[in-house]
């Protein structure tokens, strides 16, 4: 893509390259496993040490799963959801502002998350996306639409989502599914290989036959469960059956993704001049 080539993500490999982040252990093993899988598998409390910061986020969801619940008892139409996607109310949805008193958004354009996102895309990366999800049980029955199918998301070849667990997550729970190795460029890159806006749902039974064997990680987890992953690969979830599923979620694109493919859900409010090189880049 001439975007990626040569237009806004030359400069910002450049600016990465000038400035790499120096990574701790915890943080390198996040990067080495994405290179790897397209997927890690951590906690919050392990990655980010930081109780206090968890604490507020713990009750940012609890808030979120009132406010939900009494919505969903008394008009349900008062839920921020989008189009195919009703089985998802939203904390947030687009064309929210957002600053660092919100306790999600503050981890997520923190340093701590930002050095991982830019280390493994290779570029000073752009906080496209940041919400809170709350994926309202189904019938069993029911057609997996939307992101519960097998799917590759659209917005680049690269890129990092997170989800934090709010709740346990068991099987009845929807549990986001991978298929590890499936990202461009890896061992089953090929398998209905990723386009730009391309046609990224194939069959599902198709898919399922192709990976047969190796098949899909099911990542079922405790409240505090965090995954990184590149959606560039096979993925899908929030096929809640039994009860819902709260998540946090959070995404980095490059700049020409922004520029291009994607669209950022929010407007940050706080004030520039106080934030770092990369965190300023991030969130402009
Ligand atoms: O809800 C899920 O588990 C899947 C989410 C998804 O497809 C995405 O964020 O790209």
């Amino acid at each position: 893509m001439l975007h990626d080539r040569v237009l806004s993500n030359r400069s910002s490999r450049r600016r990465l390259a000038r400035s790499r982040p120096d990574l701790d252990v915890a943080q390198q093993r996040v990067v080495a496993d994405l290179e790897r899988d397209g997927f890690s598998l951590t906690s919050f409390q392990d990655f980010f040490s930081d109780d206090a910061l968890w604490e507020e986020i713990e009750q940012q969801g609890n808030r979120f799963v009132s406010e939900t619940e009494a919505a969903l008892a008394a008009n349900a139409d008062a839920l921020r959801v989008r189009q195919g996607k009703e089985f998802v109310a939203r904390l947030h949805s687009y064309g929210t502002e957002l600053g660092l008193d919100d306790p999600w958004f503050r981890a997520s354009a923190s340093p701590r998350l930002l050095d991982v996102a830019n280390s493994y895309l290779g570029l000073l990366s752009k906080l496209e996306y940041v919400d809170v999800w709350y994926s309202r049980p189904q019938p069993q029955e029911a057609d997996r639409v939307s992101s519960q199918r097998w799917h590759r998301d659209f917005n680049d070849r690269r890129l990092v989502k997170t989800f934090l667990y709010l709740v346990d997550v068991d099987e009845g729970a929807g549990p986001f599914q991978y298929v590890p190795g499936s990202a461009p460029g890896a061992a089953k890159g090929d398998l209905w290989p990723w386009r730009p806006l391309g046609e990224n749902y194939p069959p599902e039974t198709e898919l399922e036959r192709q990976i047969a064997g190796d098949g899909a990680r099911v990542f079922t987890g405790p409240k505090g469960t965090l995954l990184f992953c590149n959606t560039a690969g096979f993925h899908r979830g929030g096929f809640a059956t039994e009860r819902p599923r709260v998540l946090a979620t959070a995404t980095y694109s490059s700049p020409a993704s922004l520029a291009s493919l994607t669209e950022r859900s929010y407007r940050f409010t706080g004030p520039l001049d106080a934030l770092d090189a990369r965190t300023r880049f991030a969130l402009t």
